[in-house]
């Protein structure tokens, strides 16, 4: 299966050539598909050469290949991981079934939205960074924003590959859709929250690789869980580019906080590092206190008959199902929630597969923690007591159980007032937005040259020095 066929107009290693009628109908999807790159993805540099890394296969060994392209001529492609022979479901009702190569009739429709929730994500987030360029702090970092978009196009390729094999007409219809819609268009929105949300400079782009890119970590994770196994294969390939999304994120925030630490020190700790043009500490924590919320709320509800009956029906997982848990059935057992009740919270027992939509969201959080800890060991190393904290869960949240509640960000229920007067704070204001956005007035395009807000990476990419040339900008 994992024979790659790259001589076709989409390379793809599902032997497409073999099923003529599906190929044609992606055929004329994707002129569509290079139309909305065109008009939605990063704004200015479409003729520009960028150093990208483009998969070609499946083989953990060399899967990607990297080389100087323009971004509407990358070669998005169809990959689905290797399919594990007598592969069988493992969790729900169905645990120990064999997996399905076709949709149950009883679960279209769950599967398809499912899948269009996931897919209309990759381009959303490509449509919400596509200013980004315009004020990036080195050419390492432009390449690494293009990176990301591409394979986030990619993305979308991989969920309309499985609607237009496996849902027929109204698969085909929701592909559209998928070029339809608009981050942030009140007319035609996307679907999830955080999709719609302004991404306008790179402190908030280093934040939402680190914590939006990981929504889709664990999403893809539960979805590789699943039982439909077209789609199980296609997110374990989709997780390896993934990776280096999240890199992207933690090692971002991690050089803003390095160069934030440096000029710290010279201004003499107690100085005001904006006065050295730095981004100071507590506007950092204002910024992962937006995206990590707005990327909470992408888990759903905490209590959701919904993510019930994804588990039971074997569509949807928990993150490592087989590692991590023992019971993969879950009839039985309860999950802890603190549950807002007249300005109080109680600890309720909460039904385990109803729970499922925040053991998701309880691994993610830990994951998180894992990278907020590697921050603050810069800020430890450099002297400075300053800890960066991840906000309560109840914390800003526009979906669930703490929607309807105010909290601060250690969590205490406050009166909606109360939060509204404080809420500059704990959030970026109008001051704090113009401020970072002051530091990025002028890109830098100068190969090895940084941005004085952002220390420069350990290391180039694969190999390549800081100084390469990544992106060939024409001015
Ligand atoms: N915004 O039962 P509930 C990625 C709706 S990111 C708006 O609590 P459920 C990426 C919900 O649809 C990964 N609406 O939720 C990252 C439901 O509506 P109905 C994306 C929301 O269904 C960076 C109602 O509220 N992948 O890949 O258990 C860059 C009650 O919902 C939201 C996926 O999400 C929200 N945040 O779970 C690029 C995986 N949350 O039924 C890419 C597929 C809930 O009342 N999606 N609602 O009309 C899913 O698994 C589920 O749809 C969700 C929601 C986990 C999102
Ligand atoms: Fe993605
Ligand atoms: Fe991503």
């Amino acid at each position: 299966m994992s024979n790659v066929v790259n001589d076709t107009r989409i390379p793809n290693n599902v032997d497409l050539a073999s099923d003529k009628k599906l190929q044609r109908a992606l055929e004329q999807w994707q002129p569509k598909f290079v139309d909305w790159w065109v008009e939605m993805g990063p704004e200015g540099f479409q003729k520009d050469d960028v150093w990208l890394r483009t998969a070609i296969s499946v083989e953990s060994d060399g899967w990607a290949h990297f080389d100087y392209v323009k971004m509407p001529e990358y070669r998005w492609g169809i990959f689905l991981a290797d399919q594990v022979p007598n592969r069988k479901i493992g969790f729900g009702d169905n645990l120990g079934q064999p997996v399905w190569q076709e949709v149950p009739g009883e679960h279209r429709n769950t599967l398809r939205r499912l899948i269009v929730t996931q897919g209309d994500t990759e381009p959303a987030s490509v449509e919400q960074q596509r200013l980004l360029g315009q004020t990036c702090p080195s050419l390492y970092d432009l390449r690494n924003l293009f990176q990301v978009n591409v394979e986030e196009g990619r993305h979308l390729w991989a969920m309309v590959y499985l609607l237009h094999s496996h849902f027929g007409r109204d698969g085909r219809e929701e592909a559209e859709g998928l070029l339809e819609r608009r981050s942030g268009n009140p007319d035609k929105p996307r679907i999830l929250g955080a999709f719609n949300e302004p991404c306008q400079n790179w402190l908030s782009f280093f934040m939402f690789t680190f914590f939006t890119d990981r929504d889709g970590k664990y999403q893809l994770l539960a979805l590789a869980e699943s039982g439909f196994d077209p789609l199980s294969r296609t997110t374990r390939f989709m997780l390896t580019e993934e990776a280096h999304h999240m890199f992207v994120g933690e090692t971002g925030v991690m050089r803003v906080i390095e160069r934030t630490a440096q000029l710290m020190k010279e201004a003499g700790f107690s100085g005001d590092v904006r006065k050295l043009g730095g981004i100071d500490l507590p506007t950092i924590q204002k910024y992962l206190n937006l995206w990590f919320t707005l990327s909470l709320d992408l888990f759903g509800g905490e209590i959701s008959s919904n993510a019930a009956a994804f588990f039971a029906h074997g569509l949807k997982g928990r993150a490592h199902e087989e590692k991590e848990f023992d019971d993969h059935v879950a009839l039985e057992g309860f999950h802890a929630i603190d549950v807002p009740r007249d300005g109080k919270l109680a600890r309720e027992d909460v039904p385990m597969r109803n729970a499922m939509n925040e053991i998701l969201r309880d691994s993610y959080v830990a994951d998180c923690q894992r990278g907020v800890d590697k921050w603050n060991r810069v800020l430890e190393a450099a002297g400075i007591e300053y800890r960066l904290k991840l906000p309560s869960r109840r914390f800003h949240r526009h979906i669930g159980l703490y929607a309807d509640v105010s909290a601060t960000p250690t969590g205490e229920l406050i009166g909606k007032e109360e939060f509204t007067r404080r809420r500059g704070e704990w959030l970026p204001d109008a001051a704090d937005e113009a401020y970072v956005q002051s530091l990025m007035t002028k890109p830098v395009y100068e190969a090895g040259k940084m941005a004085n807000w952002l220390a420069p990476p350990a290391r180039g990419i694969k190999g390549k020095a800081i100084e390469f040339e990544y992106v060939r900008h024409e001015l």
